[in-house]
């Protein structure tokens, strides 16, 4: 019927196949194409039923989500999809929608607009509309209470995660599980059901009745907790429940209206841009698909710790068999200890079978010594933050790995460059930088030295892939991307409370801003001494003269090292709850009476800009350094790794929506007042500002 749907026929059953790769997103002319073809089936007299299926890997995944920003910018109306699903149910012959791969948001609409759905064991089905901000905007309110039932449709649209095969038949969503060749076996149903009634979707409304309003008042607890900022999520659950209370037609409507609203929020906008995001950072200027990588097939982590162990569960989980290695056995043990636990816990949790956890075991073997290593296709430093112990390392696995074995470090800060010199094969050498656990975030900042090859940096980028990362590249500077943009975001938390602001003001102002944590609460997680030891090495490259934050020193000096001691800028209950610490605002006065810090009440406006222009003016300079390829690579980074909330976009897509000109202006004011050694402004921002650009405006240089 048109390039991207066709229609073709097995003797009394139609078959209408969507060929639109690589997802068969539902882009203009999908959705024209199927209804053309369902009209030409019902005019064909010999056909009987219709078959409904996806071409290449998958079903409908969805509206084409790139359409959404020329809606809402105007460039184009929105095409409501409803009508056009009406269509497909008013068909006077059956239409049985074969499932496979995934039928997500606009495609499980689509899908219950027919009136059977057969399902590959292995398929997916969800409508995951809220991780954009966005509610189903095609019926899916209306017609997945209707076949699911209300508890489990409010589920699904307000939380998002898609549900198995197996479990979509149980609920009543697909009718029949299919081993085996789809098409086949949507054809042998078609072909039993062809002379049956046609009943549609909409008229299916025994499972909306007699429904407990816990309902959705707990529903809407959990997402206020869950998807805190997110009001996509509380309008899910509002049309659900207009499907108990209203006609389908109303329904339809309320959902429409619902839809509108959240399409053009500011919180959709954001998460959009996320999604996106996420697979602009894997495409790196000057590396192409052509470029040559490495088959990574075994690998070797060194350090069983925190950082090695989870390192060792993503190789595993990938199905890379890894060795594990230490330096005494009472480590090794324990490092081992942690992962089975880790893998047990989540066996407990029903997140997978005692057998895979088994597997996944059986593919990590501890050893002390390098046994094996000259065969392995590459190598994760994962050991203490010491360049001398780091170079040691490097300079044995150049003697012992095969040229073609890449060596990584996992450290969070230290100069790659100065770790490859220890060997002869710098080009192999590249930063993995994992963040804790490991084995959980999904973050991997891939950090690439002056020498390390294209093949290594494009082996890498595919390698955080199949470890089910986001892979980012970084430049090599002190702290790459996160943690040196995280540099003056703590540094201005700390200044605030030594000024006269409270430890529990500046947490909760950045929490109620969105982050998943403040920043002292963040600094007490990880723990105050990790700070304390680094500062402590890099004393003297501070600039003298230049302001640093005092407290958190003093704290380290009597051993309030944050949760890990029971108390840092707050203090921790049994259960780890904090509470003020007056020793914190005693040593924060100390520090202003010795520094002649007048203190003052400081409004939540300054806290957060202070931090938040930290944090961003930081971003602009590894633009303008390189560090960072675009800001969207800036913005992942922090969606991914540091708590950043998904629905503000990131710290730069933040910058863009209050505007290049008012941060500006706020930097200069802080630069008057603290001086231009701890405020300058980036000379990007100050760039943009003038030419009334935005970040997203902003081209790499690479
Ligand atoms: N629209 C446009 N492009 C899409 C897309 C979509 N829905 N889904 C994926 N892509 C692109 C993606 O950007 C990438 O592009 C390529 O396809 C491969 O994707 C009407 C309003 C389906 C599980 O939210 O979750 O329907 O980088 O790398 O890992 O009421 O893509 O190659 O240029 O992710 O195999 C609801 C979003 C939309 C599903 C496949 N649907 N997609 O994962 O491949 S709103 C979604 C995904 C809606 C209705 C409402 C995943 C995937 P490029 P990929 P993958």
């Amino acid at each position: 019927m048109n390039d991207l749907v066709k229609l073709t026929q097995q003797n009394e059953i139609a078959i209408i196949t969507i060929d639109n790769p690589p997802v068969n997103a539902l882009s203009p002319g999908v959705p024209e194409g199927i209804v053309a073809s369902v009209e030409a089936a019902n005019a064909d007299p010999t056909i009987k039923a219709i078959v409904l299926i996806g071409g290449g890997t998958t079903f409908i995944s969805g509206a084409d989500i790139r359409e959404f920003g020329k809606m809402t910018s105007g460039e184009k109306p929105r095409i409501a999809l409803t009508p056009k699903l009406l269509i497909i149910e008013d068909s006077a012959k059956p239409v049985v929608v074969a499932i496979h791969g995934q039928a997500l948001g606009g495609g499980l609409e689509t899908a219950m607009a027919g009136h059977y759905r057969v399902i590959a064991d292995t398929a997916q089905v969800g409508q995951p509309e809220v991780k954009l901000g966005i509610i189903p905007g095609a019926a899916g309110t209306q017609r997945l209470p209707r076949l699911a039932g209300v508890a489990k449709a409010v589920e699904m649209c307000a939380v998002g995660d898609p549900i198995s095969a197996k479990e979509a038949v149980a609920l009543g969503i697909a009718d029949r599980l299919i081993e085996g060749d789809i098409l086949a076996g949507a054809i042998a149903f078609a072909r039993e059901i062809a002379d049956k009634p046609v009943v549609r979707t909409r008229d299916r409304n025994e499972k909306l009745a007699g429904v407990d309003p816990a309902v959705f008042a707990t529903a809407r607890d959990t997402a206020r907790k869950t998807k805190r900022g997110q009001p996509a999520a509380l309008a899910a659950i509002d049309a659900v429940e207009a499907a108990t209370k209203l006609s389908f037609e109303e329904g339809c409507e309320f959902e429409g209206q619902l839809f509108n609203e959240c399409l053009f929020s500011i919180e959709s906008k954001a998460l959009i841009y996320a999604f996106f995001g996420e697979r602009t950072v894997a495409k790196i200027p000057g590396i192409g698909k052509e470029t040559a990588t490495y088959e990574i097939k075994s690998a070797a982590v060194i350090g069983a710790g925190t950082m090695g162990g989870g390192i060792a569960m993503n190789y595993a989980n990938a199905g890379i068999p890894v060795i594990i290695k230490e330096t005494a056995q009472d480590a090794l043990d324990r490092g081992l200890a942690v992962i089975r636990k880790n893998y047990a816990n989540s066996v407990a949790k029903g997140r997978f079978s005692q057998a895979v956890m088994d597997q996944r075991m059986a593919l990590i073997t501890p050893q002390l010594t390098y046994d094996g290593f000259e065969q392995v296709d590459i190598v994760v430093e994962a050991v203490f933050e010491g360049m001398a112990l780091k170079k040691e390392i490097f300079g044995t696995l150049d003697t012992i790995a095969k040229p073609s074995c890449i060596l990584a470090s996992n450290t969070s800060t230290l100069n790659i460059d100065d770790i490859a010199s220890a060997t002869k094969r710098p080009q192999m050498v590249i930063g993995h930088h994992f963040f804790s656990p490991a084995n959980v975030m999904r973050l991997l900042e891939v950090v690439r030295g002056k020498d390390t090859s294209k093949e290594v940096i494009a082996t890498s980028m595919a390698l955080g892939k199949k470890l089910k990362k986001v892979a980012v590249l970084a430049g090599n500077c002190r702290g790459f991307i996160g943690n040196r943009m995280l540099h003056p975001y703590f540094r201005e938390s700390q200044f605030l409370i030594e000024e006269g602001a409270t430890v529990e003001e500046v947490n909760k102002t950045l929490y109620d801003f969105g982050w998943a944590m403040g920043p002292l609460a963040v600094s007490d997680l990880a723990g105050l001494d990790v700070g304390w030891r680094i500062r402590k090495e890099f004393r003297h490259l501070e600039k003298p003269g230049v302001r640093v934050p005092l407290v958190a020193d003093l704290l380290c000096e009597n051993g309030r090292f944050g949760q890990k001691a029971g108390c840092g800028f707050s203090k921790y209950d049994e259960n780890r709850r904090p509470v003020p610490n007056p020793e914190t605002a005693a040593f924060a006065e100390q520090v202003a009476r010795e520094g002649g810090i007048e203190r003052r009440s400081i409004s939540k406006d300054e806290i957060l800009d202070r931090c938040m222009y930290a944090l961003i003016n930081e971003g602009a300079k590894l633009l303008e350094e390189g560090i960072a390829l675009r800001p969207v690579d800036i913005d992942i980074v922090y969606l991914n790794g540091y708590g950043f909330p998904a629905w503000r976009g990131g710290p730069m897509f933040y910058a863009d929506t209050v505007g290049l000109k008012k941060v500006l202006a706020r930097i200069e004011e802080f630069e008057a007042q603290h001086g231009s050694d701890l405020w300058s402004p980036a000379p990007l921002i100050k760039r943009l500002a003038a030419e009334g650009k935005t970040f997203s405006s902003y081209e790499t240089q690479a």
